[in-house]
């Protein structure tokens, strides 16, 4: 990597994204979406600081003390590189993804958060949060998510087959997904609300996904981002300068 000039420093810029589902479709879908994430990862690495994933990095994700899921090897090894290079990854789980073990953090590197977190970047308090389990409505999955995030019920689960255990997961994955999709359980609300009191409290931006749906939306002082997908929206937001901005990955920087 090439020395970083005083007056290209600039440049430099915070990259966030989120809820690409990786193995969420079939086959071809999927290798074409990780075609268009590698092509954007690639081509935002030069200007790059940090590179932040805000949850649902993959549809589904578990892995055991000596093996990991296939199908994801080329985006393992692309997100490598940035760490490879002194470039800070940050990898805030998802509702999809927050089986994790310590391969992110021990081989590839990266900075694992379980949980919502503050961080200071470019001067300006950043909040992230992958935006589940702030809806007002969905008693079920606030009930259901210490079970899921329980040690003892993950020790249970990495005992099964990974063959049965990933069909089993991807069953439910679908399953929860379709539920999800006829209710509404004020989601949305819930989100803008959390966003509102963090940034009450002085947060300047406020950073999430979940939704699949990208917005930008100023609240009080500060600034609520939703990153949209990688499904259908191909989104990322980038902060450079202290401002923050949504743009949609057309393919070249
Ligand atoms: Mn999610």
């Amino acid at each position: 990597m090439n020395a970083v000039q005083p007056n290209a420093y600039s440049t430099m810029t915070t990259y966030f994204f989120s809820d690409v589902h990786l193995g969420l479709g079939t086959k071809e879908t999927e290798r074409h979406k990780e075609d268009r994430l590698l092509a954007f990862l690639h081509g935002i690495f030069p200007t790059t600081d940090a590179l932040f994933i805000v949850g649902d990095l993959f549809d589904f994700w578990f892995e055991y003390k000596t093996v990991i899921p296939k199908g994801f090897h080329r985006t393992l090894t692309a997100l490598q590189e940035f760490t490879d290079a002194g470039k800070p990854v940050h990898y805030l789980a998802g509702n999809h993804d927050f089986w994790m073990g310590d391969f992110f953090a021990q081989d590839l590197g990266m900075r694992v958060h379980f949980d919502p977190f503050e961080i200071s970047i470019q001067d300006k308090r950043v909040y992230l949060h992958h935006g589940d389990g702030l809806a007002e409505n969905d008693l079920g999955y606030r009930l259901i998510k210490p079970v899921l995030r329980n040690r003892f019920n993950i020790w249970l689960y990495r005992w099964l087959h990974p063959d049965l255990g990933v069909r089993l997961a991807r069953g439910s994955s679908r399953t929860s997904r379709e539920y999800t999709s006829q209710k509404h359980y004020g989601e949305e609300e819930g989100m803008i609300r959390e966003a509102t009191k963090k940034i009450r409290e002085g947060v300047d931006i406020v950073i999430m996904g979940h939704r699949h749906k990208p917005n930008v939306q100023h609240l009080d002082h500060g600034v609520y981002v939703n990153l949209g997908d990688w499904i259908s929206h191909n989104t990322y937001a980038a902060l450079r300068n202290g401002t923050i901005e949504l743009n949609t990955w057309e393919g070249s920087n």
